[in-house]
């Protein structure tokens, strides 16, 4: 067994009798009431989910095990000649809550490294598929395709024992995380590049092996280690990490959850809206004859995109009061790496003045940008134009935080989720009664 496992294990037995206490003593204890508004409204803010891997406070962001996305990356260990730190390390840390030492993260890296062989049969199931499907549809297919695969499911099937679905889940999602990186650089050559892939590098770690199969030189790797990161989990009630849950708890094993996550991931207004974004901006500059907008110019075309009845893609968010901190993290490298850059500069623009047209406009209650206002923006300066492929590469970072969960649901047993609904009569006899 690895450190993490044996670590994860402690955690989780450490875990257990608080999780059992609430529940046995204190289960009747009221923690949120629901009105009207939230029943129809997509149950916003009803505190009904529990997770000890990140918090999402409306004014300030994420945090991930307690730490501000600036202290997660000055806390976690980096390798020589690494601006960023692995994704390897921040795993490590995302599931147990314990900053790893260099030697811990390595052997992380070891051990994704010995799992990360994808069988053949998932390729020849992608080639399958027409060549113009959304690769957000083939990479969810990819993780479907490989649920025969599950160790949850074949022990399930033998009688295992509940204390012990936390391993068969944890192994299951170390399999699934270590074979992603080839999997979507695989899809990306497949569709973009020509049908030409590129072989994994068994000396690289998880963001660097991305980087190389995708075809793109440094700092691409050091990038898609913070990409990773940024897009790794967002508390639990959102729509991604949200399904994979719920999936899960019906102990639906972790391909079967984590594919019907990307599914919901690969909506416009959740993870799709960083292609939204790149759409949209390129659009303006289209109907300016590629020329960078003034203000005036970006005022109206904002108003033209409310008025149609459309959202500004990057803009708002269901928690979220403020700028997102994974918006300003990647502001920050692109103002260090790509100052000067005219896609930047326009995105800074749109920061300028998309906040003063949403709230004029009066409708959202969030008029601040959320990640993927900035994500889009840093890809297409890397070489990464296809912007389909912007939520692939998000998926593969969700997949840090969604796995992590579910591997934590099993450790401390959750039930099987089944909220109660209710008729609109019935919605309409309690507004009468007040
Ligand atoms: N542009 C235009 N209108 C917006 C808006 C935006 N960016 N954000 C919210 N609104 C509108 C809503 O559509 C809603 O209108 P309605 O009353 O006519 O239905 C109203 O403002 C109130 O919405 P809200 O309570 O502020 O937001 P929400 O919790 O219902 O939705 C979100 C949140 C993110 C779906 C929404 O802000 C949105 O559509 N944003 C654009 C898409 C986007 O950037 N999504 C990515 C979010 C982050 C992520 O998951 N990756």
């Amino acid at each position: 067994t690895t450190a993490l496992k044996a670590k994860l294990f402690e955690k989780i037995e450490a875990f257990r009798p608080r999780t059992q206490k609430l529940n046995k003593e204190f289960g009747n204890v009221v923690i949120d009431s629901v009105n009207i508004g939230q029943a129809i409204g997509g149950a916003r803010d009803v505190r009904c989910l529990v997770t000890d891997i990140s918090y999402l406070d409306p004014q300030e962001g994420i945090r991930f095990r307690g730490k501000t996305i600036p202290e997660t990356f000055a806390a976690l260990p980096r390798k020589a000649g690494f601006e960023q730190p692995t994704v390897e390390s921040f795993f490590y840390f995302l599931l147990t809550g314990d900053v790893p030492t260099a030697e811990q993260a390595l052997e992380v890296e070891a051990d994704w490294r010995s799992r990360a062989e994808v069988p053949a049969y998932v390729f020849d199931v992608l080639r399958a598929m027409p060549r113009d499907t959304h690769p957000m549809t083939m990479f969810s297919t990819a993780v479907l395709a490989m649920q025969r695969e599950s160790v949850f499911a074949h022990r399930y099937a033998e009688g295992m024992k509940k204390t012990d679905y936390w391993d068969a889940t944890y192994e299951d999602a170390m399999n699934l995380l270590a074979k992603l990186p080839h999997i979507a650089a695989y899809i990306y050559r497949m569709k973009y590049k020509g049908d030409t892939h590129i072989e994994p590098d068994a000396k690289l770690d998880f963001g660097g092996n991305f980087a190389h199969m995708m075809g793109i030189a440094k700092p691409y790797d050091d990038v898609s280690r913070m990409y990773f990161i940024l897009h790794s989990d967002h508390e639990s009630g959102n729509v991604s990490a949200h399904t994979t849950h719920l999936v899960a708890s019906a102990l639906s094993d972790p391909y079967y959850a984590f594919s019907a996550g990307l599914n919901g991931l690969a909506g416009p207004l959740h993870g799709l809206a960083n292609q939204e974004v790149l759409g949209w901006i390129q659009n303006v500059m289209k109907k300016l004859g590629g020329k960078i907008p003034t203000e005036e110019e970006l005022k109206a075309f904002l108003w033209d995109t409310l008025k149609g009845g459309q959202v500004i893609p990057g803009y708002g968010h269901a928690v979220l009061r403020k700028t997102d901190p994974r918006y300003t993290a990647q502001m920050e490298y692109c103002q260090k790496h790509l100052p000067d850059d005219p896609l930047f500069k326009l995105v800074n623009m749109i920061y300028k003045v998309a906040p003063g047209v949403l709230t004029e406009h009066g409708k959202t209650k969030n008029p601040w940008p959320n990640v993927d206002a900035q994500s889009g923006v840093i890809q297409w300066y890397y070489g990464v134009r296809e912007w389909d492929f912007y939520t692939v590469e998000f998926g593969v970072g969700r997949a840090l935080g969604v796995l992590a969960n579910i591997v934590w649901d099993r450790g401390l047993g959750y039930a099987i989720e089944r909220p109660k609904s209710v008729t609109t009569a019935m919605l309409e006899q309690w507004a009468a009664a007040g």
